[in-house]
Protein backbone atom coordinates (compact mmCIF):
# COMPACT_ATOMS: atom_id res chain seq x y z
CA UNK A 1 0.00 0.00 0.00
CA UNK A 2 2.65 2.45 1.33
CA UNK A 3 5.23 1.83 -1.21
CA UNK A 4 3.09 2.63 -4.67
CA UNK A 5 3.42 6.40 -3.96
CA UNK A 6 6.65 6.49 -3.21
CA UNK A 7 7.31 4.39 -6.19
CA UNK A 8 5.22 7.40 -8.06
CA UNK A 9 7.33 10.12 -6.36
CA UNK A 10 10.50 8.21 -7.54
CA UNK A 11 9.98 7.68 -11.12
CA UNK A 12 8.53 11.50 -11.57
CA UNK A 13 11.92 12.75 -9.56
CA UNK A 14 14.15 10.70 -12.21
CA UNK A 15 12.02 12.33 -15.03
CA UNK A 16 12.40 15.79 -12.83
CA UNK A 17 16.10 15.05 -12.67
CA UNK A 18 16.53 13.68 -16.53
CA UNK A 19 14.70 17.23 -17.52
CA UNK A 20 16.59 19.79 -15.40
CA UNK A 21 19.96 18.47 -16.51
CA UNK A 22 18.79 18.27 -20.47
CA UNK A 23 18.08 22.00 -19.44
CA UNK A 24 21.52 22.61 -17.71
CA UNK A 25 23.11 20.85 -20.67
CA UNK A 26 21.40 22.84 -23.74
CA UNK A 27 23.39 26.22 -24.00
CA UNK A 28 26.27 24.27 -24.21
CA UNK A 29 24.91 22.06 -26.28
CA UNK A 30 23.82 25.32 -28.70
CA UNK A 31 27.28 27.17 -28.19
CA UNK A 32 28.60 23.50 -29.74
CA UNK A 33 26.95 24.95 -33.18
CA UNK A 34 27.19 28.82 -32.81
CA UNK A 35 30.95 29.10 -31.54
CA UNK A 36 32.36 31.95 -33.48
CA UNK A 37 35.72 31.09 -35.55
CA UNK A 38 39.06 31.99 -34.10
CA UNK A 39 40.51 34.96 -35.84
CA UNK A 40 41.11 34.78 -39.78
CA UNK A 41 44.55 32.64 -40.46
CA UNK A 42 46.03 31.86 -43.36
CA UNK A 43 44.49 28.22 -44.41
CA UNK A 44 46.78 25.69 -46.36
CA UNK A 45 45.82 21.83 -46.95
CA UNK A 46 48.05 19.40 -47.03
CA UNK A 47 48.63 16.97 -50.02
CA UNK A 48 45.14 14.21 -48.71
CA UNK A 49 46.80 11.37 -50.21
CA UNK A 50 50.05 12.03 -47.49
CA UNK A 51 48.84 10.09 -44.06
CA UNK A 52 50.76 11.72 -41.79
CA UNK A 53 51.30 8.58 -39.39
CA UNK A 54 53.24 7.31 -42.64
CA UNK A 55 55.79 10.02 -43.47
CA UNK A 56 56.00 14.14 -43.02
CA UNK A 57 53.74 15.54 -44.38
CA UNK A 58 54.26 18.71 -45.42
CA UNK A 59 52.25 22.18 -46.29
CA UNK A 60 54.31 25.13 -48.40
CA UNK A 61 52.99 29.00 -46.89
CA UNK A 62 55.08 31.80 -48.10
CA UNK A 63 58.80 31.95 -46.45
CA UNK A 64 57.27 28.94 -44.04
CA UNK A 65 57.11 25.13 -44.67
CA UNK A 66 55.14 23.27 -41.95
CA UNK A 67 55.34 19.19 -41.47
CA UNK A 68 53.31 17.10 -39.58
CA UNK A 69 53.86 13.63 -38.34
CA UNK A 70 51.87 11.47 -35.99
CA UNK A 71 53.90 8.53 -34.28
CA UNK A 72 52.76 5.60 -32.12
CA UNK A 73 50.22 2.96 -32.76
CA UNK A 74 47.46 5.52 -33.83
CA UNK A 75 44.72 4.29 -31.81
CA UNK A 76 41.83 6.41 -30.09
CA UNK A 77 41.68 6.18 -26.13
CA UNK A 78 45.91 5.82 -26.68
CA UNK A 79 48.12 8.37 -26.57
CA UNK A 80 50.32 8.82 -29.13
CA UNK A 81 53.31 11.47 -30.36
CA UNK A 82 52.82 14.67 -32.29
CA UNK A 83 55.66 16.44 -34.18
CA UNK A 84 55.79 19.64 -36.09
CA UNK A 85 58.65 21.17 -37.99
CA UNK A 86 58.45 24.38 -39.05
CA UNK A 87 60.89 25.59 -41.09
CA UNK A 88 61.02 29.20 -41.34
CA UNK A 89 63.22 31.20 -44.20
CA UNK A 90 62.78 34.56 -42.34
CA UNK A 91 64.65 35.42 -38.71
CA UNK A 92 61.09 35.37 -37.25
CA UNK A 93 60.23 31.79 -35.38
CA UNK A 94 56.51 30.87 -34.19
CA UNK A 95 56.56 30.45 -30.30
CA UNK A 96 52.58 28.93 -29.95
CA UNK A 97 52.49 25.59 -32.32
CA UNK A 98 49.36 23.89 -31.52
CA UNK A 99 47.50 21.03 -33.18
CA UNK A 100 43.50 19.62 -33.29
CA UNK A 101 41.80 17.50 -34.50
CA UNK A 102 38.35 17.29 -35.50
CA UNK A 103 35.74 15.32 -37.86
CA UNK A 104 34.70 17.35 -41.11
CA UNK A 105 30.16 17.09 -40.08
CA UNK A 106 30.58 16.38 -36.71
CA UNK A 107 31.52 17.34 -33.66
CA UNK A 108 34.18 15.27 -31.75
CA UNK A 109 34.73 17.75 -28.55
CA UNK A 110 37.67 19.87 -28.26
CA UNK A 111 40.94 17.64 -28.78
CA UNK A 112 43.75 20.57 -29.34
CA UNK A 113 47.08 20.13 -27.96
CA UNK A 114 49.61 22.65 -27.71
CA UNK A 115 52.99 20.92 -28.19
CA UNK A 116 56.13 21.95 -26.66
CA UNK A 117 59.49 23.46 -28.41
CA UNK A 118 62.46 20.93 -29.02
CA UNK A 119 64.93 22.35 -31.11
CA UNK A 120 64.89 25.73 -33.30
CA UNK A 121 62.56 24.24 -35.69
CA UNK A 122 60.83 21.07 -33.76
CA UNK A 123 57.74 21.28 -31.54
CA UNK A 124 56.55 17.95 -29.74
CA UNK A 125 53.72 16.84 -27.75
CA UNK A 126 51.16 13.84 -26.88
CA UNK A 127 47.27 13.71 -28.10
CA UNK A 128 44.76 11.50 -27.51
CA UNK A 129 41.65 11.04 -29.29
CA UNK A 130 37.63 9.97 -28.10
CA UNK A 131 36.10 7.36 -29.80
CA UNK A 132 34.18 8.37 -32.57
CA UNK A 133 30.44 6.98 -31.93
CA UNK A 134 29.28 6.31 -35.57
CA UNK A 135 32.92 4.23 -36.10
CA UNK A 136 34.84 6.51 -38.20
CA UNK A 137 38.24 6.82 -38.45
CA UNK A 138 38.96 10.17 -40.88
CA UNK A 139 40.34 12.96 -38.47
CA UNK A 140 41.13 16.47 -39.59
CA UNK A 141 44.51 17.31 -37.99
CA UNK A 142 45.05 21.18 -38.09
CA UNK A 143 48.73 22.48 -37.45
CA UNK A 144 47.66 26.01 -35.68
CA UNK A 145 51.01 28.44 -35.65
CA UNK A 146 50.76 31.17 -33.42
CA UNK A 147 48.03 32.36 -30.84
CA UNK A 148 45.61 33.22 -32.12
CA UNK A 149 46.56 31.43 -35.23
CA UNK A 150 47.98 33.22 -38.01
CA UNK A 151 48.51 30.14 -40.14
CA UNK A 152 46.72 27.30 -39.89
CA UNK A 153 47.89 23.36 -41.88
CA UNK A 154 45.22 21.08 -42.54
CA UNK A 155 45.68 17.42 -42.71
CA UNK A 156 44.39 14.41 -43.24
CA UNK A 157 45.12 10.78 -41.02
CA UNK A 158 43.21 7.63 -40.23
CA UNK A 159 43.01 6.87 -36.59
CA UNK A 160 40.92 4.22 -35.63
CA UNK A 161 38.97 3.37 -33.13
CU1 LIG B 1 33.07 11.04 -35.22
Amino acid sequence: MSSSPVRLIGGFGTLFLLGFMAALLYPRLSAWWTASPRKPAIVLHGDPQCDPSQRTCTVDFPGMTVGLSLQGPLRTLVPFSVTVQVRNSSSSQPTDVAVSFSMVGMYMGDNRFILSQQDSTTWHGQAMLPVCSSGRSDWRVVVEIGEPPTYQADFFAAIRP
